[in-house]
């Protein structure tokens, strides 16, 4: 060995604060392409001005790219006249202008990546953001260098007849020799990472849309023949979306073509490419038979997600990576609202908590916590995150609060119409929401800058001599990695006082908390009220109360806030948890009742009520302690789930039958009753009635879709009935050959509560349809296992081992997809010492590979620290 060999360099950091505007501009591109899996030719013509008065050279970013050739202005160059540094492309020009023209040659079919061109299923297709482009051709590849961009392809005719790119297509022709051609034009500037191209063997569901100003735009969602029938969801999402965009914001659609391309080989869930989504099929697809109602509303959300940022994002975009939420934070606000006006903005808003409560409050309390405008980054793709997705939206969410619709819309209004072509800040948007909603966020911007989710302490007294209410409430953000000490935010508070005699209440207020303690009074109680606080979740926090399990109870009856109501229902069920974990005989009578309670009022949503009566999860159950104790946790939480079950038992025999639609609709009432069927299934099962299994059985047999299918295979697979066995045995046999489906018979076993999860999963790893190449299916695996409190902290320390097994053998085919599944790994300080050292052990082993990943390697690191 040589002793003198570098150690690995270590990933350089980049830094916001060390932002520069380009050296060189690049206002017009023309890009060939020469499409073929094996090798594809890329000549790429750039027309490059210089930024500023500077002699410094021009540096065109670049990936794993040879230049062919080069030439400035016609002229080709010698070798001597241009260099690679870090894969970057390095040219001294004298003029102020000048035409820089390169050829590179790719194979798309060994880009194991999935970023820049790769192939999938017989496709060729892009994926440029954040850093993909510089993986197709030399280009300085930052989203504040804006270009019109001009594509032409050529490619064989029989194996890709059809040729797509971004913006409207201008011509296309036959070649002699069987080939084809086709040319796009994008006329609006855009960043290379919203460049795309998409060729192959594609049936289009046609459509189109009528905008507010009457111009017809051509609408299409190309997928594989056989898949045409499953895109009708997708493309109604699509026009409802156009629609909303244009009565909610007032943005309208700009080109004249709009086209979706599904593939099954995708990293994340979508991209919004300029005038060319490209979606991972999953968020396409849906048909009954195969797509639960999550999905189908999976698929309406991220549809409409990426065509709204069209605007938010495309026609305004961001000016660095560190203003992703920009973006980001914006489009999810806009893509939950939207979905909430499509069903039930109560329900909506109830699974957005959750997933920001999941996904999000565990990152925030972790070692890879960091702000929704972060501060530094070894690999930008490891920041496509629940913070700057989620809780960036949150921050959007309590600006529209703050201000009210009228001055929010204002503030929208000022922000597309100042920044439209631009690439902007988070502070952009600040600015523009102050300046058009006529509001002071001065502290408010403390929300992009400090990570940690702050905690809330409020507690409510009362004086019956004066009749005076007084509220405390008490302000913390806890320390993070780098930001040991943090500053008092802005947190708005919507809060009622009820009454506990009449059930009701005088009003909602805001409540501005801006200091570490703060008292609001309120007069003229004669009896101590109850506190419903945080009402819709106005605020991301943590609010501990001093609210009786009798307080909780009453919110849970009669709180007119649906999202409060339900938070008092969770809250009853953490502290009966929370203190049967920790040894006490907590009551879970109230919790019973509470169930019932809800069950039986009439007056409820059926989706409602499935969500208010679920246990917590014991994700969620861990968070709230100080130590989690995963074996504990699911002790408890299965035992309550057990009593809930026996006790009510009749009720849930009788929602159970009672819900069974007689045929199947995609409407909100019928999926609301769908979701309370399977809770009451599920309760059914774990009451332990003898003939559980056989209901669950016979759902899964004769369901009409797969909604109530894959509800009932979960629900066995929990258990250890002869039933199980059966079930995923027929689910397997009938849907082996579709991927999108075979991944929930991969992921329900991942998930189930079963005593041998982690031996199963370790099967699966190797089963002959197990797949690394497939991002979809390694998630639906080990993505989903390691969000399995229970299995995944087997206390052998062999789940950790199978994760890590996964992430070593991925790194080297797709690092972004294994770096994603490394943060559950990194949460070892949350558990006891024995877990926590063979946690670390693995993140240990994780990082003495060889060659490790930029994105495996950030991740590792961090979370070591
Ligand atoms: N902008 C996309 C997310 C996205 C990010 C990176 C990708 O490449 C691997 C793909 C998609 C969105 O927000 O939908
Ligand atoms: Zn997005």
């Amino acid at each position: 060995m040589d002793m003198h060999a570098p150690a690995a360099a270590a990933p350089a950091i980049i830094r916001r604060t060390d932002y520069r505007a380009p050296d060189w501009l690049v206002p017009d591109v023309a890009l060939h392409f020469d499409l073929d899996p094996a090798l594809t030719k890329v000549r790429a013509r750039l027309s490059v001005t210089r930024n500023g008065d500077h002699d410094r050279l021009l540096r065109l970013d670049g990936d794993g790219l040879v230049p062919l050739e080069v030439k400035v202005d016609g002229r080709l160059l010698a070798q001597s006249e241009w260099h690679l540094e870090a894969g970057a492309l390095i040219i001294a020009l004298a003029d102020v202008a000048h035409e820089v023209e390169t050829l590179v040659e790719l194979a798309p079919k060994s880009n194991s990546k999935l970023m820049g061109l790769y192939a999938s299923g017989g496709l060729l297709c892009t994926q440029c953001e954040a850093e993909g482009f510089r993986r197709i051709t030399f280009f300085p590849d930052r989203p504040d260098i804006l270009s019109r961009c001009r594509v032409h392809m050529v490619a064989d005719k029989a194996r890709f007849p059809i040729l797509l790119a971004n913006g409207d297509p201008i011509e296309q022709g036959d070649e002699a020799d069987g080939r084809h051609w086709a040319t796009w034009n994008d006329p609006y500037p855009k960043p290379c990472y919203l460049f795309a191209l998409v060729a192959g063997d594609l049936a289009c569901n046609a459509d189109h849309f009528v905008t507010m100003s009457g111009r017809d735009v051509q609408l299409g969602i190309w997928v594989k023949e056989a898949d045409l029938p499953r895109t009708a969801h997708a493309m109604q999402a699509l026009k409802d979306s156009m629609a909303w965009d244009e009565r909610v914001y007032g943005r309208e659609y700009d080109l004249d073509v709009f086209n979706i391309v599904a593939v099954a080989d995708f990293n994340f869930g979508a991209m919004e490419n300029k005038g060319l989504n490209i979606f991972n099929s999953r968020y396409i697809l849906a048909d009954p038979e195969t797509a639960t109602d999550i999905d189908y509303d999976g698929v309406e959300g991220v549809v409409a997600h990426e065509y709204f940022h069209n605007w938010s994002g495309n026609r305004v975009t961001c000016r660095d990576w560190f203003q992703l939420s920009l973006k980001e934070g914006f489009t999810v606000f806009r893509d939950q609202n939207f979905s909430a006006d499509m069903g039930s903005h109560a329900v909506k808003r109830i699974e957005d908590v959750r997933i920001l409560r999941d996904g999000q409050f565990p990152e925030d309390s972790g070692p890879l916590a960091h702000p929704v405008r972060p501060e530094s980054y070894m690999e930008i793709s490891n920041f496509y995150t629940a913070t700057i997705y989620n809780k960036g939206a949150e921050l959007i969410r309590m600006m529209a609060l703050m201000l009210g619709p009228e001055r929010f819309r204002a503030g929208t209004d000022l922000y597309f119409a100042r920044h439209d072509g631009q690439a902007a800040t988070c502070e952009d948007f600040v600015r523009a929401m102050e300046e058009g909603g006529e509001i002071d966020l001065s502290q408010f911007r403390l929300w992009y800058e400090q990570a940690g989710t702050p905690r809330v302490r409020a507690l409510l007294s009362h004086d019956p001599v004066t009749r005076q209410v007084e509220l405390t409430l008490e302000q913390s953000v806890p320390p993070t990695p780098g930001q040991p000490e943090k500053q008092p935010m802005a947190i708005p508070l919507r809060v009622a006082l009820f009454d506990p005699e009449s059930g009701t209440h005088h009003g909602d207020e805001l409540l501005m908390l801006t200091q570490a303690e703060q008292r609001f009074s309120f007069p003229d109680f004669a009896t101590a009220p109850i506190l419903s606080i945080n009402r819709g979740f106005s605020a991301p926090v943590i609010v501990d109360t001093n609210r009786s399990q009798g307080d909780l109870a009453f919110l849970s009856a009669h709180d007119d806030d649906p999202f409060a109501r339900y938070e008092a229902m969770q809250q009853l069920m953490v502290n009966v948890l929370v203190g049967r974990i920790g040894g006490q005989t907590a009551d879970e009578g109230a919790v019973i009742d509470a169930i019932r309670q809800t069950l039986t009022d009439p007056t409820l949503d059926p989706a409602f009520v499935a969500e208010a009566i679920r246990l917590p999860s014991e994700a969620y159950l861990g968070d709230q302690m100080r130590q989690v104790d995963p074996d504990a946790i699911h002790a408890a939480r299965e035992a309550l789930q057990r009593s809930i079950g026996a006790e009510l038992e009749p009720l849930w025999r009788d929602v159970h039958a009672g819900l069974k639609a007689n045929g199947f609709a995609l409407s909100p009432a019928a999926k609301g009753a769908r979701k309370l069927r399977n809770a009451a299934l599920h309760y059914l099962v774990a009451s332990g009635a003898a003939d559980g299994p056989a209901i669950a059985f016979d759902q899964f047999s004769s369901a009409d879709n797969m909604t109530e299918r894959q509800a009932a295979l979960g629900t066995l697979a929990n258990g250890v009935s002869p039933e199980r066995v059966a079930a995923l045995d027929i689910f397997y046999n009938r849907y082996s050959a579709d991927a999108l489906t075979l991944d929930k018979w991969f992921q329900t076993q991942a998930f189930a509560f079963h005593p041998d999860t982690v031996d199963l999963v370790e099967e699966l790893g190797r089963h002959k349809d197990f797949t690394l190449s497939n991002p979809n299916r390694v998630r639906a695996l080990y993505g989903a296992f390691s969000g399995n409190q229970w299995a995944f902290h087997h206390r052998s320390g062999k789940g950790y081992r199978l994760v890590a097994d996964c992430i070593i053998a991925l790194d080297g085919l797709n690092p972004q997809t294994a770096a994603r599944l490394v943060p559950p790994l990194g949460r070892w300080k949350r558990f006891d010492t024995e877990r926590a050292a063979l946690m670390q052990a693995e993140l240990r082993r994780i990082l003495a590979q060889p060659g490790l990943s930029k994105d495996v390697t950030e991740q590792a690191r961090k979370s070591l620290d």
